[in-house]
């Protein structure tokens, strides 16, 4: 099924060069297929049976033993979107106001970037989030699609593991009833997704252009 879709990358890493950025014999980083940001990769522990297990009750030791590729992930994540973006220095606006701020990697990954596992996920091999907070994407679609990654439904690193989790309550209430906000200025969209979308192109362009080379 789709859901086994990243399956193959586990297995097979040699397989995948064009969308594996690292891998070695514990774990594989690739791209998401599906961007939702600009810069989306997925940490994916290699061993079978970690990886059948809820990432919402990810414990300490294993959490310990990731860390180290999630800092790779969010070192890539940095350096990609700073190449590729420049900062709009005219325009003084969270999450950056300066240019220096910007070009500054522990604060770039503090401010503009989250790591994460979606509390009911929809892929069967677990797989961690690590992402620049601009959903400036095509791939960015729906209303389901922004929620998992601006709600609670996103559970953060720093979180992990939770007790329990509701996961009936987590699709059908946090993603369709959860109102649509900005994640820059967090205006509230309601439920009107195609406005969102639009601005959060704008909110993009405010602050961000692509470098020219
Ligand atoms: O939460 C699952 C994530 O996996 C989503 O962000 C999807 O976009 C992503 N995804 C789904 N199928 C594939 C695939 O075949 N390859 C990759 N690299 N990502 C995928």
């Amino acid at each position: 099924s789709f859901r086994d879709a990243l399956k193959g990358y586990l297995i097979n890493p040699e397989k995948y060069s064009e969308d594996i950025i690292f891998h070695d014999k514990d774990v594989v980083i690739v791209k998401d297929r599906f961007p939702k940001s600009l810069c989306h990769l997925l940490v994916l522990p290699r061993d079978l049976q970690l990886s059948k297990s809820k990432p919402w009750a990810l414990n300490a030791e294993v959490k310990a033993k990731l860390e180290p590729y999630i800092e790779m992930a969010l070192n890539y994540v940095f350096k990609t979107f700073t190449k590729e973006y420049e900062l709009k220095e005219e325009v003084k606006v969270m999450p950056f106001y300066t240019k220096a701020q910007f070009h500054n990697r522990d604060y770039f990954i503090e401010n503009f970037t989250q790591v994460g596992i979606h509390i009911v996920p929809s892929m069967n091999n677990l797989h961690v989030h690590v992402m620049t907070k601009d959903f400036h994407s095509e791939r960015l679609k729906n209303k389901k699609h922004y929620n998992s990654f601006t709600t609670e439904f996103f559970v953060l690193w720093d979180r992990l593991p939770l007790q329990n989790v509701d996961s009936k309550h987590m699709e059908d209430t946090v993603i369709k009833k959860s109102d649509l906000k900005c994640c820059f200025c967090k205006a509230n969209f309601k439920n009107r997704f195609s406005e969102l979308k639009l601005h959060l192109d704008h909110e993009f362009g405010k602050r961000f252009v692509e470098c020219s080379i």
